[in-house]
């Protein structure tokens, strides 16, 4: 019974976390809610490891020797709540439960509270890297008591990804903060995927790109500021052939209707509930919502006119060139945005989040690692209260040589009737962070003057109420 780790869910990724456990020297003992799974496993991937497959849930705990290390990787939401319900009667003080879904972290935060006055340590702790990720080696976001974490620190940072010999695993701090940066790295996931769609669109239909060539363009960028798995795999879409139809891509041939399982909505509703900008994001799930309305697109693309297509006078080198900065620098006000949320959110809840280490736990094994992540590390080591990323010397170095890209970029879209979303919410959100002065001055008259909100002045301290109708 030494040095043994349960775990609950033998789905894709309770499987492969298992094996993974397994592969670093653990005794791993499984359940799962219907049988059938645990002895398919067994029977398959499993079969001549050190697991134990069990059918009741009693023995599954006794298995395990204390204080018992228990895995939960089940669906989120009432299935978490029905797993633990039916482990808690058999489970003792000082067990630790690890939730390793996608849960929501406010239900962390509860689930924390309840677990804490019963006495077991719980651990809600975002896991990034699907399948592959899981088996060899995932990013692991776990936020619970200090004390419960130095026990399975060994564990967590064992089995997670490595970047230059560092574990990408990490404590965030207390209950709810790593499920909380899990979902704000899916966020993040969501509006890179989208600001790369956006730029695949400009290249397919305005320099009118191949697939070789497109492959070959994000190939190229992947060698670069923009070395990323998301480019990667990319590059790779663009060479997989539709064995289906013979001689066109397989890309060409998929619905344009995206599907979401709602992490990318959460980290939007939270921005607005903490009231931090979060235009990204949020452009990047209303992009979803609007790809799903398919067959009205049909209908309005025959009666909805776009701009006359403008004379394509541009150099297509140089036109690359100003997407890939682009790319880059929407990408880094992207993260702005997200860890300005993050920290938004350490405030609200007292986790005292360390933006250093949360960059280095994403620089590795989770889907929106990158390069460029090593230098968002700096630039919170060097000062973890900065107030925003584009505040930083390399940040606001490139902000002030690849806006102009972005700029043009956004306008060469719009003059082709192509709608670019979060490109063009990126340059908004730039270009009124960087402004001293916003129209705001005018809504702040106009509440006023339906309903006597009041006013504070530029030369003078108070507040200020106008009877504007005063002749
Ligand atoms: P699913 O999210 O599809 O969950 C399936 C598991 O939940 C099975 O073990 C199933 O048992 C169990 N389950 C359900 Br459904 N209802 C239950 C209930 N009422 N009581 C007990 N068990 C119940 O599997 P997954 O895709 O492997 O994901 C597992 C977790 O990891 C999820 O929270 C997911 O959001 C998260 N996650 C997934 C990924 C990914 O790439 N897939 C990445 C990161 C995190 P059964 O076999 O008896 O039906």
């Amino acid at each position: 019974k030494e040095n043994n780790v349960g775990v609950v869910g033998l789905t894709v990724m309770g499987k492969n976390l298992a094996l993974n456990i397994e592969k670093r020297g653990y005794f791993v003992s499984v359940f799962n809610r219907t049988y059938q799974r645990t002895k398919d496993f067994l029977e398959n991937e499993g079969q001549g490891k050190n697991f134990q497959g069990n059918e009741q849930i009693e023995s599954f705990v006794a298995s395990l020797a204390k204080p018992r290390v228990i895995l939960l990787m089940v669906k989120a939401g009432q299935p978490t709540d029905a797993t633990i319900d039916a482990l808690l009667p058999h489970l003792e003080q000082g067990d630790i439960l690890i939730d390793g879904g996608n849960t929501f972290y406010k239900d962390t935060i509860e689930r924390n509270e309840k677990m804490n006055a019963l006495g077991v340590h719980f651990i809600g702790t975002g896991i990034s890297g699907g399948e592959e990720g899981a088996l060899n080696g995932p990013s692991i976001m776990a936020g619970g008591s200090a004390e419960a974490y130095r026990h399975v620190e060994p564990l967590l940072t064992a089995i997670s990804a490595k970047v230059d010999d560092e574990p990408c695993a990490a404590h965030t701090g207390p209950d709810g903060s790593g499920h909380y940066v899990k979902m704000v790295h899916n966020g993040i996931e969501y509006s890179d995927m989208q600001l790369i769609s956006e730029i695949y669109f400009i290249m397919k239909n305005i320099l009118k790109l191949s697939g070789s060539e497109l492959h070959d363009v994000f190939a190229e960028w992947n060698k670069g500021e923009l070395d990323s798995y998301l480019i990667e795999i990319t590059a790779d879409i663009f060479t997989k052939e539709d064995k289906e139809v013979p001689g066109t891509l397989l890309v060409d041939n998929i619905l344009d209707t995206a599907a979401q399982k709602g992490t990318g909505k959460w980290s939007s509703q939270s921005a607005l509930d903490l009231g931090v900008p979060q235009t990204m994001i949020t452009e990047s799930v209303y992009a979803r919502f609007i790809s799903a309305l398919k067959n009205q697109r049909i209908k309005a693309s025959k009666v909805l006119n776009g701009p006359e297509q403008p004379e394509n006078a541009f150099d297509r080198e140089e036109l690359l060139e100003s997407l890939r900065q682009a790319l880059y620098f929407s990408k880094i006000c992207s993260y702005a945005q997200g860890f300005a949320q993050m920290s938004a959110a350490s405030e609200e809840y007292n986790w005292n989040l360390d933006y250093g280490n949360i960059a280095m736990i994403f620089r590795g094994g989770c889907i929106i690692r990158a390069q460029f992540l090593q230098k968002i590390k700096e630039a919170y080591d060097t000062d973890n209260n900065l107030d925003n990323l584009l505040l930083d010397p390399y940040f606001n170095k490139i902000a002030n040589e690849y806006h102009p890209a972005l700029r043009k970029v956004v306008s060469l879209a719009i003059s082709h009737g192509i709608a670019v979303p979060t490109l063009s919410s990126a340059l908004a959100y730039y270009d009124s962070y960087r402004s001293e002065r916003l129209p705001a001055n005018l809504l702040q008259a106009q509440r006023d003057y339906f309903g006597a909100h009041t006013y504070q002045r530029l030369d003078k301290e108070g507040s200020f109420h106008t009877e504007w109708q005063e002749k």
